[in-house]
């Protein structure tokens, strides 16, 4: 069976978030949500999300720059071409094709949910996924005060989220995370995020973060960095992770060569789709290293692939893939994702593809803009 594109449809919906979330680089209310939907030549059709916010501040990409590259440089690469499987749709657009890993991504992405879809089986099962069900977390953006965000936490542990991520920045971080630890006691599963907000001038709040008991502390400096992160990690006991910094397969390689971080946050979008995921995670399973799945406030859509990426073995670590209620009044999947009380969302294993439909009316009627690329 091989695998032909035939156009490539990208469209930007308007989603407001149900509450604003903030972090260090940004803070975000409504997501432009930047959808591709691919179709082959027999008609056969497959969804991805491409999960670049509407600003860099994560990462070098943005909705719109992610936009003009998808149509200039990523569908030419893609359409019309013949390819013997979705594996190889990453090597083609990897060649003398710098960076734009999320433009990348969305539609290699939806190139294997197309593919399962036409195989008829789940794209969990496609990528090699072995569990039926995942352990989720949540993310809680920075709080106006402490007492804000401490009951943020007991109500996200009392709905059973098995992990508790909390971002911080300086000036709101050994206050905050302290007192979420004090209010939870020390059996809570929680840990920090800093998305970049630090350097190894900081080394006095960061060794009082050290002494609160996280699970890890997700990138505490510059974005592409690996070398102060390796210094940062000698002197700190709780395990880094790095986000921000691993974009590639080469990239967790260097994290575990220099002993940059001992914990990898993989999001598909960052490191341009799932087959560098798969290889990102095949590698840390090789050496001991745990991943988990990260998350960009993504729709149904970008949801469901994290879902099936998450059903790997070696995602160990409780998810960023909480349930739509989280986000959205309602998303844009029927069913949403539900997370049951004990923090678990079960993987659509017995559905081809994604393992959800798009409300394809809705989408429409959120649709500011539409382009096919055939
Ligand atoms: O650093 O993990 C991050 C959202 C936008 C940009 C960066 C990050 C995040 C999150 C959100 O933490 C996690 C989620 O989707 O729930
Ligand atoms: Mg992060």
């Amino acid at each position: 069976m091989t695998l032909q594109i035939q156009s490539i449809t990208l469209r930007e919906i308007a989603l407001t978030l149900k509450e604003p979330f903030q972090i260090s680089s940004g803070t975000q209310s409504h997501r432009r949500i930047f959808l591709v939907h691919l179709r082959d030549v027999d008609g056969a059709e497959g969804w991805g999300e491409c999960v670049a916010g509407e600003d860099p501040h994560y990462g070098p990409e943005a909705i719109d720059t992610a936009w003009v590259a998808l149509r200039e440089w990523v569908a030419p690469r893609v359409l019309g071409r013949s390819f013997t499987g979705p594996e190889e749709i990453h090597p083609a657009l990897d060649l003398n094709f710098r960076g734009n890993q999320m433009a990348k991504a969305a539609v290699e992405m939806a190139a294997w949910e197309l593919t399962a879809r036409r195989e008829k089986i789940s794209l969990s099962r496609l990528l090699g996924g072995t569990r039926d069900s995942i352990e989720v977390g949540i993310s809680l953006g920075i709080q106006k005060n402490p007492e804000t965000l401490v009951e943020k936490a007991r109500a996200a542990l009392a709905r059973g989220y098995r992990k508790i991520k909390i971002k911080v920045k300086p000036g709101s971080d050994v206050q905050y995370v302290g007192a979420v630890r004090e209010a939870l006691g020390p059996a809570a599963p929680l840990m920090a995020d800093a998305n970049n907000a630090y350097t190894l001038a900081d080394l006095d709040s960061l060794k009082q973060l050290d002494a609160l008991g996280l699970i890890m502390m997700e990138q505490p400096l510059a974005w592409d960095d690996l070398l102060r992160h390796a210094e940062l990690q000698k002197q700190l006991k709780t395990p880094i992770c790095l986000d921000e910094s691993i974009t590639s397969f080469d990239r967790a390689e260097d994290m575990i060569a220099l002993q940059a971080g001992r914990i990898i946050n993989i999001k598909p979008g960052r490191v341009g789709g799932f087959r560098e995921s798969i290889a990102i995670h095949d590698l840390c399973r090789r050496h001991d290293i745990p991943v988990w799945c990260g998350g960009m406030l993504e729709s149904g859509i970008g949801r469901a692939h994290n879902v099936a990426l998450a059903s790997l073995p070696n995602f160990t670590i409780p998810g960023d893939i909480s349930p739509s209620e989280r986000y959205w009044e309602k998303d844009i999947v029927i069913p949403e994702w539900i997370m049951d009380g004990e923090g678990n969302i079960q993987v659509p294993m017995d559905r081809p593809g994604m393992g959800v439909d798009v409300d394809f009316n809705r989408v429409d009627d959120l649709t500011v803009r539409r382009e096919e690329i055939t």
